[in-house]
């Protein structure tokens, strides 16, 4: 998968594609970013990338017309596809983030994400550019950046070969529909806490039901809208 990330702020993306698992996706050539300066875009000499709201208000919006360019510099460079590709917007009002859309990602070869700044975003840019919008969740973040990290960071990890392990990605919390169940490793006893004994029976069969029963109970205490989705054996 390439993935372009259009940003006022690329240096943002350094140490988390720096670390863990990216640097093995993109050492490994699974997965390539690319990240394009909003601002490179620009014409004038002040590298203009916002201006004030049309009817006023507080705040600055972000200009079309680099964003627009940048996009369009990308599509110039594929060779097929381009009025395909898919391009997401970041920002607080898109749909909402969660696993199924992170797997529904995945599937593209390809994908363009635009980091939203300032109060806002030029409504031509949704309208006539952008083929998505996504947000991560409810709260004002001062960038899509770490929006669109996220977003790169649960998508990447489902692509075929980028977890060490092939079993991880779909034993997941959220991928079941349940939160995960209670885990412990050694030592048996830690400061007078025992381990579940069920968990050292050894008796594989009692420690799944154990443990579906504890992920029911969990997902029932903490996040009881997540049961109605799912259908239970
Ligand atoms: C993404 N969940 C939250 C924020 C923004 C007031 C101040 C700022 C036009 O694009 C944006 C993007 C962002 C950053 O993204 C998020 C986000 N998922 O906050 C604003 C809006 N109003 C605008």
């Amino acid at each position: 998968m390439h993935i372009d990330i259009l940003t006022l702020f690329p240096q943002m993306f350094d140490s988390p594609f720096g670390a863990s698992i990216f640097k093995r996706a993109i050492d490994s050539k699974l997965v390539s970013v690319s990240l394009h300066n909003i601002r490179d875009h620009t014409h004038d000499k002040h590298r203009t990338v916002d201006d004030y709201a049309y009817g006023g208000g507080a705040g600055m919006i972000l200009k079309p017309e680099p964003i627009f360019e940048a996009v369009a510099a990308i599509k110039a460079t594929i060779k097929e596809g381009a009025e395909k590709l898919p391009v997401i917007l970041l920002t607080p009002q898109g749909r909402r983030f969660c696993q199924e859309v992170a797997g529904e990602l995945a599937g593209y070869s390809r994908l363009v994400l635009i980091c939203g700044r300032y109060e806002g975003v030029d409504e031509r840019v949704r309208q006539h550019l952008a083929t998505d919008e996504i947000s991560i969740g409810d709260y004002v973040l001062s960038g899509g950046e770490l929006a669109a990290m996220v977003v790169v960071d649960a998508v990447v990890r489902l692509l075929p070969g980028v977890l060490g392990s092939a079993a991880s990605a779909a034993d997941d919390s959220h991928t079941s529909g349940l939160l995960e169940y209670p885990q412990y490793t050694r030592p048996p006893l830690y400061k007078g806490w025992s381990v579940p004994a069920v968990l050292l029976s050894g008796d594989h069969a009692r420690i799944a039901k154990w443990r579906h029963e504890q992920a029911i109970q969990r997902t029932r205490q903490r996040r009881p809208e997540l049961l109605e989705k799912i259908d239970l054996p």
